[in-house]
């Protein structure tokens, strides 16, 4: 199945990932279908012979060889079709050269751009697609050594012999759960990362989550943990030094000079791209000497501006609670907190005693605010501002000298903003306007 040359192809969904494989099928000699649920589209800029369908119901996946399924796409759509790959499948199938690959509820995007830059820094040509945002197939066909592929959940429904030699997850902490049902669902989807990995292949696993590292006791590959808590025996860990590395090659330990972006629980993401780094032959200092330069990606714990002694801070890609609650735990206290936003139905427990315990006040706005408050007064003080704009204004007002004032909403963004980096702008926009 291999050669698609001659084959009925059902892609579904016209967005990055399926014109993309849309495109990569027709070229490979397969006579393609691509559908779409909406009818405004634009249908150029795909291969002649590509039977673009827009609105209406999809044709009746049975009837296909291989369908496609974008990662938007929810699995009960094309139940019943012969064999379902999404673009990872196929971009695997295809490269010639190793992967890395990398999941996890958070984090996945600077982890995948560090790997990159460090792949880079030694010298490997080496590019990161998938999930970050460029089609995973557009890497087939570049000149490369390494591939760096973000892999998120919905991608990983649709696998069936995808093997990365490096596979490493992050974390899993409640969000899709609309689609996949349960935490331990959707674990259990992140998980398939491993599934296909071989004696000699490696799998990067963050130690401080439990369920994670109880449920990859028993991996094919070799494990290698990261902690940014406690000592670990093989992989990577935090302690009063620095940075310790403990890999079959390396016993060393490099400085943590934690800047926002890999300060506290954030520092998983630095050790396991070191980790995936040497795991693929890199020198640990080479590697390492890549993160003087990396700067945060936009959105993503951004300084925007330091007034008055105050930080601000914008990491609008906070949008689910743990990710809120990872930002909580690298920001220097005291911080005033702003959250809210459209809930995704994960609920607020992150939020414990601890992950308040530097937090000066706490101020909402969205349409959660009840139920942020509901899960959080009392231990600290709530006001409710409604919209940004307030928000911004009272934390103004309450933010004092050596204070950061962190927009981390652990919400989507979608009740107030056209997305999380419209959110991000306008925060921005407004700390630039009261100074
Ligand atoms: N569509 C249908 N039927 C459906 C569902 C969708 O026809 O049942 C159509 C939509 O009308 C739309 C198209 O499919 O025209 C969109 O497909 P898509 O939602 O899969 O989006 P793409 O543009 O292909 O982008 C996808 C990822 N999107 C999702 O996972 C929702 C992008 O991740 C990814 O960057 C891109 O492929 C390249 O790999 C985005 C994302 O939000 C950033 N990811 C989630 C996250 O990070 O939390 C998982
Ligand atoms: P993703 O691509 O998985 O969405 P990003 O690198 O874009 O990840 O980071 C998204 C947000 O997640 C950041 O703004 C930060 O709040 C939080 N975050 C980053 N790394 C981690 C991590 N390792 N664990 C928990 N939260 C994290």
């Amino acid at each position: 199945m291999d050669d698609l040359d001659g084959k009925d192809v059902l892609v579904i969904g016209l967005g990055i990932s399926g014109r993309s494989a849309a495109a990569f099928c027709s070229d490979r000699g397969a006579r393609v279908v691509a559908c779409d649920e909406r009818e405004d589209l634009p249908a150029d800029g795909l291969p002649a012979g590509v039977d673009v369908r827009l609105g209406g119901t999809l044709p009746p996946v049975a009837d296909f060889d291989l369908v496609v399924p974008s990662p938007g796409v929810p699995v009960d759509r094309y139940a019943g079709a012969q064999r379902a790959w999404g673009d990872i499948e196929l971009t695997a199938r295809a490269l010639p050269v190793p992967i890395i690959a990398v999941t996890g509820t958070n984090g996945k995007s600077t982890t995948v751009r560090l790997i990159e830059a460090m792949l880079r820094a030694s010298g490997l040509r080496a590019r990161a697609a998938g999930n970050v945002g460029d089609a995973a197939l557009e890497l087939v066909g570049e000149p490369l050594d390494l591939a760096v592929l973000e892999v998120s959940s919905f991608q990983l429904e649709a696998i069936e012999s995808f093997r990365p030699h490096v596979g490493v997850i992050l974390g899993c902490t409640p969000d899709h759960l609309d689609r996949h049902g349960s935490l331990d669902a959707y674990r259990a989807v992140k998980l398939r990362l491993f599934a296909q990995q071989a004696v000699g292949d490696i799998a990067i696993v963050n130690a401080d989550d439990d369920a994670l590292r109880e449920a990859t006791e028993t991996l094919v590959g070799e494990r290698w943990l990261v902690s940014t808590r406690g000592p670990v025996t093989r992989g990577a860990f935090l302690n009063a030094a620095g940075i310790r590395l403990c890999t079959p090659q390396h016993t060393l330990t490099l400085p943590h000079e934690a800047e926002g972006a890999f300060r506290g629980p954030l520092a998983v993401n630095l050790l396991s791209a070191l980790l995936a780094a040497v795991a693929v032959g890199v020198e640990p200092l080479k590697a390492y000497s890549a993160v003087a330069d990396f700067r945060a990606l936009p959105h993503r714990m951004e300084t925007v501006a330091i007034v008055d002694g105050i930080r601000w801070i914008d990491d609008s890609k906070a949008t689910n609670p743990g990710a809120a609650a990872a930002a909580l735990g690298s920001t220097p206290g005291p911080v005033v907190w702003i959250v809210g936003g459209r809930g995704k139905g994960t609920g607020f427990a992150e939020f414990d005693d601890r992950a308040l315990s530097h937090v000066r006040a706490v101020l909402t706005i969205g349409e959660a605010a009840d139920e942020i408050r509901a899960a959080i007064g009392g231990r600290v003080p709530v006001e409710a501002c409604k919209t940004l704009d307030r928000a911004v204004e009272r934390a103004r007002a309450l933010a004092a000298e050596g204070d950061s004032v962190l927009l981390a909403p652990a919400c989507a963004s979608f009740d107030q903003f056209q997305s999380f980096e419209d959110r991000g702008d306008q925060f921005r926009a407004l700390v630039e306007a009261t100074r």
